[in-house]
């Protein structure tokens, strides 16, 4: 087993991590046009019963999204996102004792949803919208920052990379600095190379192949591939077909040191989850 270069707890507001152990986190989709569950969550009781399901399922992070991030979904402005999400964001940190994380690129909502009990900013743009940076130091809230060129609505369109994985390396360097210069120090950050955003099938594969490189940057790692078309593309399977891919590819993250999966299907991945650690555990 590799040693961690960051120390195993991260304090997520009211909440610890361990990430000594590979964590799981959920995902809970709170808009009404989200390409995998064709938005049946949208419905606030439903959403909480999907998120208690995936904590009883052994999610430790339920990763709470209101703004669809699929090629061409209609925006959605900063108040219907707070109005979607801000409720399950109280409604969770209530009732489940795991954390919240908040898959959001709005200052407002991160704001917000901090002060009802989110524990951790996830943002797909890298906190690159104006008043982000401020909002998550002020918040004083752990923050996960991915890597994508563009915006969802373009990001498909042509992506060209020299060195896939010396870029998405170079960008969260940067991003972590412009961070540190905003008041969100080193310590707060967990670094995603954001497979399927602004990338190709084969800028895919070889970010996944060469994925531990990016552990030299010193943070955790978390990777989200659960159902992608990356899975799609490679296997010939559609969305409800990929879930073999995912786990394969869920194991094949942990071996090479990522700590945090986010995913859809949290009772099979936790038990590849626990697999691995069975045999990491024998003599
Ligand atoms: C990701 C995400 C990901 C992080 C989405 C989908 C698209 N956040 N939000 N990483 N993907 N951190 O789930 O297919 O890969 S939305």
């Amino acid at each position: 087993m590799t040693t961690l270069q960051y120390p195993a707890r991260l304090p997520c507001g009211s909440r610890v991590l361990d990430l000594a152990h590979p964590q799981v986190m959920g995902i809970l989709n709170v808009t009404p046009d989200s390409f995998s569950d064709g938005g049946r969550f949208a419905v606030r009781d439903a959403a909480l019963r999907h998120a208690a399901q995936m904590a009883a399922a052994g999610a430790t992070l339920i990763d709470v999204g209101g703004e669809s991030t699929r090629p061409g979904a209609r925006p959605v402005s900063p108040l219907e996102e707070l109005e979607r999400v801000l409720p399950i964001v109280e409604a969770l940190a209530a009732e489940l004792d795991v954390v919240i994380s908040l898959d959001t690129s709005t200052p407002a909502v991160m704001r917000e949803g901090a002060r009802l009990g989110a524990g951790l900013i996830n943002d797909v743009r890298a906190l690159r919208r104006d008043g982000a940076l401020e909002a998550v130091a002020a918040t004083g809230l752990p923050v996960c920052l991915m890597h994508m060129l563009g915006e969802p609505g373009n990001m498909q369109q042509d992506p060209q990379y020299q060195d896939v994985v010396a870029e998405v390396g170079d960008f969260l360097e940067q991003r972590m600095c412009d961070c540190e210069a905003a008041g969100i120090p080193r310590e707060r950050i967990i670094l995603d190379p954001g497979f399927g955003f602004a990338k190709t099938l084969a800028h895919n594969l070889s970010l996944f192949r060469r994925l531990e490189v990016l552990l030299g940057l010193g943070r955790p790692l978390l990777v989200g591939v659960s159902r992608k078309s990356m899975i799609g593309q490679a296997l010939g399977r559609e969305v409800h077909e990929r879930l073999p891919g995912g786990l394969a590819l869920a194991a094949l993250a942990v071996a090479k040191g990522a700590c945090i999966l986010r995913v859809h299907d949290v009772a099979e991945t936790v038990d590849a989850v626990r697999m691995i650690a069975a045999v990491q555990a024998a003599e």
